[in-house]
C-alpha cells in the first residue's frame, strides 16, 4: 500500500517537494492554510515561477496520488515547510519568528499516531528541534516515544529547484538514531545525492552555516566592489583575475543580497550570540550594498544634468531580488527603484513582473535605444551583453550586475 504523506506549507519549498514525491510512489496531502492558493493550484495555476513547477503541478495535480487541504489528515509522514521569517525584538536586533513552525507543528500533534516519522525542513534557530520534541512530550506524552522526529533542511536554489532536490546531499539530524534512519531511508527513494546522519542540532546548524559562508563571501564581494571603485578599478575585472589563483574564488559584487534565505537566515545563528562578529558584519555590509548603489545612481544623474543640462531618462535593468526568477522578497534592486522612481524619467525593465501596472515599466530594446543612463541592478539572461556593450558607446552605462563582464 502507498504512504502517505502531508506536506505542510506549499511555498517555493513545500510545493516542488510535494509535486515531486507523488510522482515517486507515495499518496500526497498538500497543506496550505492559504484557501486563494490551494483555489489557483487546484486549477493547476502555480503561485509563482520555478523552471518545471508548471509540470510536475499539472503532473501532480491530474493524477490520483496528490490532494490538496487546508489542514493536515493523518499520515505516514509529515514534512514542515513552512516559513521562518524574523522580526525586530524590542532590542532592534533581528530575531527569529518560528511561530509558524510551532503552529504547523501543533497542528499535527492531534494526528500522531505511532510509527510516525515527522520530518522539519524549515530553516530554524539551533534547538528548534527539540523544543518542539519537547512540546509533543507535554502534550501527548502517550506516543511521543513513538514518533520519528528528524530536522532535515532544505538546500536548494530557487530557479534549480527539481534539479537540486533530486541531485544534492542531505543532512537529517534524527533526534533518535532510528529517526534519522527513517528519515534516511525516506529521503533515498528520491534524492540521489548522499544522505549524511547527524544529530538535530548539528543538521540545524549546518543549514545556517551555508547560507552565513554564502551571504559572508558575498559581502567580501561587495566591499571589495567599494573600494575597487575608489581606486577606479574595475571590481569584475579585478576578481576575475584574481579568480586564476587556484585556492581563490571570489564570488560577484551586485546591488546587494535579497530574498529569504542569504538575507535572513545568517541571524539566526548571530542573534544574541556575542561571537558572531564576522557574520554580523557581513550582512551590514551587504544590507548597505542597495544604499552605495542609489547614491551612485544619484550624483551620477547630478552630473549628467550639469554636463548636459536636462533630466537624463534613467531605466533601471532587474528588479527581482536575483537573476532569471520572479521573487521579489528583500530585492535590494527594487528598493532601489522604488526610491529613485519618485521622479518620472526613471524606468524599469522587469520581464519577470506580473504587474507590469505597478512600475513605469520600458521593455529592454526601447530602454537601450532611448535611455541616457542604463543602470544594471539584476543579471537577467535575457538583459543580452552584444545589446548592452552597443549601449555603453554612446551613454552612460552603470552595470552593477556585471552584465558587460559576464
Ligand atoms: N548574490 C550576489 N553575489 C553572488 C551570489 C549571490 O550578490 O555571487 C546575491 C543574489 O543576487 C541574491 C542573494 O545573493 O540577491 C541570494 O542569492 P543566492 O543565489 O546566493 O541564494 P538563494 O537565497 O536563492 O538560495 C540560498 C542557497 N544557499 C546557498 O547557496 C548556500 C540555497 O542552496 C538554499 O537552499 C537557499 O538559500 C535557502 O532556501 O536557504
Amino acid at each position: 500500500m502507498k504512504k502517505n504523506i502531508c506536506v505542510i506549507g506549499l511555498g517555493y519549498i513545500g510545493l516542488p517537494t510535494a509535486c515531486l514525491i507523488s510522482q515517486f510512489g507515495y499518496q500526497v496531502t498538500g497543506v496550505d492554510n492559504n484557501k486563494d492558493k490551494l483555489l489557483m493550484l487546484s486549477k493547476n495555476e502555480s503561485p509563482f515561477f520555478e523552471p518545471e513547477l508548471d509540470i510536475f503541478l499539472s503532473h501532480a495535480i491530474n493524477s490520483n496520488s496528490f490532494n490538496l487541504s487546508p489542514s493536515p489528515v493523518r499520515s505516514d509522514i509529515f514534512i514542515i515547510c513552512v516559513p521562518t521569517p524574523f522580526k525586530k525584538d524590542k532590542n532592534s536586533e533581528f530575531a527569529p519568528d518560528t511561530s509558524y513552525v510551532k503552529e504547523a507543528f501543533r497542528a499535527i500533534i492531534p494526528l500522531l499516531m505511532p510509527g510516525n516519522l515527522v520530518i522539519l525542513e524549515s530553516t530554524c534557530p539551533v534547538g528548534t528541534t527539540e523544543q518542539l520534541f519537547q512540546i509533543l512530550q507535554e502534550e501527548r506524552y502517550d506516543i511521543s516515544k513513538k514518533i520519528k522526529f528528524s530536522y532535515c533542511p532544505e538546500r536548494v536554489l530557487p530557479g534549480k529547484v527539481f534539479h537540486e532536490l533530486i541531485e544534492n546531499d542531505r543532512i537529517v539530524g534524527g533526534l533518535t538514531k532510528e529517526s534519522g534512519r527513517a528519515t534516511k531511508r525516506f529521503y533515498k527513494t528520491f534524492v540521489k545525492g548522499e544522505i549524511h546522519l547527524t544529530d538535530s542540532k548539528t543538521a540545524e546548524m549546518a543549514k545556517l552555516v551555508e547560507n552565513s559562508f554564502r551571504d559572508v563571501n558575498i559581502a567580501f564581494a561587495n566591499q571589495l566592489s567599494i573600494i575597487a571603485d575608489s581606486a577606479q578599478i574595475d571590481v569584475f575585472e579585478l576578481i576575475k583575475l584574481s579568480n586564476k589563483h587556484p585556492r581563490v574564488n571570489i564570488l560577484k559584487p551586485g546591488a546587494g543580497v535579497g530574498g529569504h534565505c542569504i538575507a535572513v537566515d545568517p541571524w539566526f545563528l548571530a542573534y544574541q550570540n556575542k561571537h558572531a562578529t564576522l557574520i554580523k558584519e557581513a550582512r551590514k555590509i551587504n544590507d548597505l550594498k542597495p544604499k552605495w548603489v542609489l547614491d551612485k545612481v544619484r550624483s551620477s544623474i547630478r552630473d549628467f544634468i550639469k554636463t548636459y543640462d536636462y533630466e537624463p531618462k534613467v531605466s533601471c535593468l532587474g528588479l527581482a531580488f536575483k537573476p532569471n526568477i520572479d521573487d521579489f522578497r528583500h530585492s535590494p534592486a527594487l528598493d532601489i527603484y522604488s526610491k529613485l522612481s519618485k521622479a518620472d524619467n526613471i524606468f524599469a525593465v522587469e520581464p519577470f513582473l506580473k504587474d507590469q501596472s505597478s512600475i513605469n515599466s520600458i521593455t529592454f530594446q526601447d530602454a537601450i535605444k532611448t535611455s541616457d543612463i542604463i543602470v544594471t541592478l539584476v543579471g537577467h539572461d535575457l538583459f543580452k551583453k552584444s545589446s548592452l556593450l552597443k549601449f555603453s558607446k554612446q551613454k552612460l552605462l552603470l552595470d552593477f550586475a556585471g552584465i558587460t563582464k559576464q
